[in-house]
């Protein structure tokens, strides 16, 4: 299985820790998205939406999207399991999982997609260049800071993000604080819940991925 990666960046960086949770061998194909390989007829061929991560299987097949990469191992390595156990916790995981991603790892994105120039008419990801829009970046920050909120009020009742272990909710929560905090928007001191939890799921080997 080849993963195709892009050192640091946060969107490949959920399907990693799935694979060093599971632990998946695999082989990194790099990809220089800097220079803007993504973009390129033989990218395009593996992913036309022109984004990474990619698993591409032995068979040939590709996958795109992290959660459905993330998915796929879930199926094809089921331990330990991530995604749930049974059809509730199932429910109530993919439930957390997916506001993490539109609550915490969308926000971000829509503050620094917006924002930096590396990203100028990168608004967006894919084969249209899109402007960046500078309200935009204002209300990715603000919900950003309601994402801090949410996690901190969630996590005052709950162990981990959908209950009591680690599954992949926790990764996309995990990742979107990280993924805010190199684009300059620091958890607070304050949110001690989140930094009981971010201490734990921090310590597992896989945060390194
Ligand atoms: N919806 C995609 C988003 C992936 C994504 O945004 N990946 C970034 C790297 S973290 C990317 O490919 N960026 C290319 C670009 O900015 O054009 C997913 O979940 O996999």
């Amino acid at each position: 299985m080849k993963f195709y990666d892009v050192n640091g960046a946060p969107s490949p960086r959920r399907v990693r820790i799935v694979l060093v949770e599971k632990g998946i061998e695999y082989e990194t194909v790099p990809v220089d998205t800097p220079n803007k390989a993504h973009l390129e007829a033989d990218f395009l061929t593996l992913n036309p939406w022109a984004t990474v991560p990619v698993l591409q299987l032995d068979d040939g097949t590709c996958i795109s999207e992290a959660i459905a990469c993330c998915r796929y191992l879930e199926e094809a390595y089921p331990e330990p399991p991530l995604f749930g156990k049974n059809s509730k916790e199932k429910g109530i995981i993919s439930m957390w999982e997916h506001r993490m991603e539109w609550d915490g790892f969308l926000a971000v994105a829509e503050y620094l997609r917006n924002t930096i120039e590396r990203m100028r008419g990168r608004g967006l990801t894919g084969v249209v260049n899109f402007d960046q829009i500078p309200a935009l970046a204002e209300r990715g920050k603000k919900r950003v800071a309601h994402f801090h909120n949410l996690l901190d009020e969630r996590l005052g009742h709950s162990e981990y993000m959908a209950g009591d272990y680690y599954t992949i909710a926790d990764i996309t929560a995990q990742v979107s604080l990280d993924f805010a905090s190199r684009a300059g928007l620091k958890c607070p001191e304050d949110k001690k819940n989140i930094l009981r939890w971010y201490n734990l799921v921090n310590s597992r080997p896989s945060a390194a991925a």
